[in-house]
């Protein structure tokens, strides 16, 4: 486990430290350039963690702005002496964004991700982040193992996605127990459409956005068949009613662009 201080310097693609000023740039994705023989199920390993805040800025459309949002809710949101949970954080993007907006006395941010190569990674960003503002704890370890507890706002930014779905609605119900009253949860999600007209305008249109990204068709299918069996999305009426069913009063979609939601539910 990592514990450590954040500051308040902070962007994702070009992470600054606040006392040396030190730049960490942005590696290329290139990992499905080239035809594979077999395409094996995406996994979180090194070779994602070297390319994954260019992977995901140009796979996730609006992702920059979601996750700075984020921290803007985390600053509303978040109640003095309560925990703020960033479940599935990877690098640890929302954990910056929510530590450089949080001000309520006494909170501390406890960020969980199952890749040990993404804690690792994560653990020497954070470590970068010298202006003591809040505490943070960086945990390596299934989400669905950890204690919610005592908590005002939890994320779960591009997360909920790859947990199985039978497991989703137990997932959810144990954020609802662990937050406090007036406390929220921030869902983000690739959504998919009932209706497969709908479906196949809005993933075209992705698909268009990764193309602008520079990705190339085949990188294009390649990771679509890797993310086949892990990464299984769900309608925005299904995650609206899972929502109503573990107990939020009420959610509110405040981002969509293309198949990418996010939700900020309320309790
Ligand atoms: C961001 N939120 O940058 N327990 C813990 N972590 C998990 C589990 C699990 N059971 N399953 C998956 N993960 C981040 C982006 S990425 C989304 C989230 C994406 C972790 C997994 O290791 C990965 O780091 C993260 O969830 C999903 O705002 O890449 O599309």
């Amino acid at each position: 486990m990592f514990s450590g201080k954040i500051g308040i310097f902070v962007s994702f693609t070009n992470i600054r430290c606040a006392k040396d000023t030190k730049t960490v740039t942005r590696k290329t994705d290139a990992i499905y350039a080239v035809p594979l023989q077999n395409i094996v199920d995406f996994q979180f390993d090194d070779r994602v963690v070297a390319v994954f805040p260019d992977m995901i800025q140009r796979s996730v459309p609006g992702y920059g702005m979601i996750v700075s949002t984020i921290g803007i809710l985390a600053g509303k949101y978040a109640q003095a002496g309560s925990h703020c949970y960033d479940l599935g954080c990877s690098l640890g993007a929302v954990t910056l964004a929510m530590g450089q907006r949080i001000t309520a006395p006494g909170c501390d941010i406890i960020s969980v991700d199952n890749s040990p190569a993404m804690i690792e990674r994560g653990r020497e960003l954070l470590a970068l982040h010298t202006v003591a503002t809040i505490p943070v704890t960086m945990i390596c370890g299934d989400l669905q193992a950890v204690t919610i507890e005592n908590a005002s706002v939890v994320v779960l930014n591009f997360t909920l996605q790859f947990i199985p779905p039978a497991e989703r609605l137990s997932l959810i119900r144990r954020i609802y127990g662990g937050l406090r009253p007036g406390g929220i949860l921030i869902l983000s999600e690739k959504i998919a459409f009932s209706e497969p007209g709908c479906h196949h305008f809005h993933e075209e249109l992705h698909h268009d956005f990764k193309r602008a990204n520079g990705y190339s068709d085949l990188e294009i299918s390649q990771k679509r068949t890797a993310l086949e069996k892990v990464m299984i999305p769900e309608t925005l009426a299904c995650h609206q009613e899972r929502l109503q069913a573990a107990g939020f009063s009420s959610s509110e979609r405040w981002f969509q662009c293309f198949n990418f939601v996010s939700l900020v539910a309320f309790k």
